[in-house]
């Protein structure tokens, strides 16, 4: 545990699922040791640049927030400031701050100042939070009492709050950005491609922020063909896991393919319950990380014959008249729409529904993919226009329901409507689990309507 001796006022900028995790531990625990050798408990402000945060009802009585706007009195009297991952370091308020000598840290810095258990994470563009996963099943299959949180959608400080004998983090680049103390048993960058454009100045930016993940790991866990998920430090012993080559990879065995670690087989990766070329690449990350938590390697094994994924990844939701509806709601970025259009095998015509928020991204390297199939390619929303003419034939629509009426109407046995959006959806959603579970209210209500 960090000494807090020094700290005395804490400014919590953003309030949603980090936040409120954050002013929890400083209540319920940093406040309560610091009582306990004698010193006063932390004072406690909340700023939220949203008129209603989310999360407001939650927050104790005895934390003042500011909702709407910016306390510069508030922010630049703080001792800690720490900012939630959805504000970027480079808002001009919170540049002040830091220019004022104020440290700026996030809810993972706290996590690393809090733990004292062994932690491995997950970073990279896409796989995080199967990847993430995936390890948490491995040492449960092993009757490991793992925590499993971080960006996958549950604040790795409540996790501390839970007691575990061990860590499993997904870590965004944001979180990254502000940790510089996170000692990692491995630390896994599983790839990279362009995201988040609208919070970066570079692709270069973006890169950097995630190689943050290395700064106190022992191990690092790389994309054997990847350069840029290497660590800078020459020092940090390294496993690769890779298709063709690395300690982890995939070969010829007794006629089949494997999945091997280090020379010996584990597993025909037939057996891989996960759908996806991409999901074999996710699970030789895994056995990676699994070893370094030492999880036995049938648990490792059992867990990847059973784990069949999350939702709002490649999920089929819907099958009927020979129709397939698909959703993939999480593809967030066009390298995750370009994994799930890769090795689709279907009879007959895609309908894919693309659009939303897109953060800055180019998406014309869609076009190539896109030619050689019988596709129909629907584009919704803000960045909708960013899709036009990407295929030979496109219908623009406003919404996803306009987009998902058109398809069920055009769609015939053997197609498949896959919402595989390639964006944010912040435009129209909340987030993108919620829109996923519309997609599937959709598919439902258009299958009865074609039924009828
Ligand atoms: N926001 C403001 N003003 C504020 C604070 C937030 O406008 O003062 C807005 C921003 O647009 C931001 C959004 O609110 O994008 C949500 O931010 P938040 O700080 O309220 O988010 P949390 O509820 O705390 O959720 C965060 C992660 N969200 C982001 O990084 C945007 C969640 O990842 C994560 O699961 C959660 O912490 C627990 O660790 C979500 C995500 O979309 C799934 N992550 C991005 C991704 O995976 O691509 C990085
Ligand atoms: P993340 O947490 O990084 O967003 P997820 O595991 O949630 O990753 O998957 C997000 C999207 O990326 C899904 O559409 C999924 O099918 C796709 N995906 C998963 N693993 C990979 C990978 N290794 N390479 C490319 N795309 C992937």
């Amino acid at each position: 545990m960090k000494s807090w001796a020094a700290i005395h006022k804490v400014v919590v900028i953003g309030l949603g699922m980090t936040g409120l995790s954050v002013v929890r531990h400083l209540r319920d625990v940093v406040s309560c040791h610091k009582c306990e050798a004698g010193e006063r408990p932390l004072s406690l402000h909340v700023i939220d640049t949203r008129t209603q945060p989310p999360g407001a009802d939650e927050l104790p009585s005895d934390v003042p927030l500011v909702a709407g706007l910016w306390d510069m009195s508030v922010l630049l009297s703080a001792d800690l400031i720490v900012a939630s991952p959805g504000i970027a370091l480079a808002t001009p308020e919170l540049q002040e701050a830091a220019s004022a000598g104020i440290p700026i840290v996030g809810d993972i810095e706290l996590f690393a100042w809090a733990c004292d258990k062994p932690v491995v994470a997950i970073t990279g563009s896409n796989g995080k939070s199967t990847v993430t996963s995936l390890v948490g099943e491995m040492a449960k299959t092993a009757d490991m009492k793992v925590g499993v949180g971080g960006n996958i959608g549950f604040a790795a400080l409540d996790l501390l709050a839970e007691g575990h004998d061990a860590y499993v983090l997904e870590l965004s680049s944001f979180q990254l950005e502000t940790t510089s103390s996170l000692t990692l048993k491995a630390a896994a960058y599983l790839n990279l491609s362009e995201d988040h454009m609208d919070r970066y100045d570079s692709f270069a930016d973006y890169a950097k922020a995630k190689q943050r993940i290395f700064m106190h790991a022992e191990r690092a866990v790389v994309n054997q063909v990847e350069n840029a998920t290497w660590p800078l430090q020459p020092q940090l012993p390294i496993n690769t896991f890779g298709f063709e080559r690395g300690q982890y990879c995939v070969a010829n065995y007794q006629g089949s393919e494997w999945l091997m670690a280090h020379g010996k087989p584990v597993m025909p990766s037939t057996e891989i319950a996960l759908v996806g070329r991409h999901n074999v690449a996710n699970c030789l990350a895994a056995l990676a990380l699994a070893d370094a938590l030492t999880i036995p390697r049938e648990s490792a094994k059992k867990a990847m014959q059973t784990y069949g994924g999350l939702p709002h990844r490649c999920q089929l939701v819907h099958e009927s008249h020979g129709i397939r509806w698909v959703n993939d709601s999480k593809a967030t970025n066009l390298a995750s729409t370009a994994a799930a259009l890769k090795g689709l095998v279907l009879e007959g015509r895609l309908h894919l529904l693309v659009g939303g928020d897109g953060k800055g991204a180019d998406f014309s390297e869609l076009r190539a993919i896109l030619s050689p199939m019988s596709v129909t390619l629907y584009c919704y929303g803000r960045d909708a226009e960013a899709f036009a003419g990407l295929a030979a034939e496109c219908v623009m629509t406003e919404t996803m329901d306009e987009a998902v009426g058109i398809a069920a109407r055009k769609a015939q046995s053997g197609d498949m409507v896959l919402l595989s959006p390639a964006c944010a959806s912040f435009d129209q959603f909340p987030n993108f689990m919620k829109r996923g579970e519309h997609f599937i209210t959709l598919a439902e209500q258009f299958h009865q309507e074609v039924s009828a």
